[in-house]
């Protein structure tokens, strides 16, 4: 089996904050032998967004995603591990709490009625490049 040990950033983005739900999410991920090595609240601004959904500007939903993700505090936590970043994000489930799978954190938490789908709990690195990129920016 391959040992390739990564970092990840993950944010419990402000829906998991508000629904109480940061305490549930890192024990999922600790539960799965990952590392917590730094964490912190980050009430995040304008610039920072811009700057960590860039590939996003111009979409329809980018809008709406700056001001839901600006709309009350994040936790960012800096996560260690064997292949963290595609783990993180197979623990987090597909984008769309509705169809996420259940034993995933959006499919399990994440709600459907009455939310929309940036409302989805968590967002997690999608690459290296990505991770390295973010943990810049979160963790500077
Ligand atoms: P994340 O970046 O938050 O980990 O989520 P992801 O990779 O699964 O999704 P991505 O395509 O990167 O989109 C970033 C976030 O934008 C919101 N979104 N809304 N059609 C829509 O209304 C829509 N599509 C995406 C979600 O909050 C998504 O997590
Ligand atoms: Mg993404």
């Amino acid at each position: 089996m391959s040992n390739d040990i990564e970092e990840t950033l993950v944010l419990v983005k402000p829906d998991g904050v508000a629904r109480g739900l940061t305490g549930e999410i890192l024990r999922r991920i600790e539960a799965k032998g990952y590392q917590l090595v730094d964490i912190r609240f980050v009430q995040a601004d304008r610039s920072l967004l811009a700057e960590h959904y860039a590939e996003h500007q111009g979409k329809p939903f980018y809008e709406p995603l700056v001001e839901f993700m600006e709309s009350g505090p994040v936790v960012a936590i800096r996560v260690a591990g064997n292949r963290v970043i595609e783990g993180f994000r197979s623990l987090a489930g597909t984008t769309d709490p509705t169809t996420a799978a259940p034993g995933t954190i959006r499919g399990d938490l994440g709600r459907d009625w009455g939310v929309k789908v940036q409302q989805n709990l968590v967002h997690g690195s999608d690459s290296p490049e990505s991770a390295a990129r973010e943990l810049a920016l979160w963790f500077s």
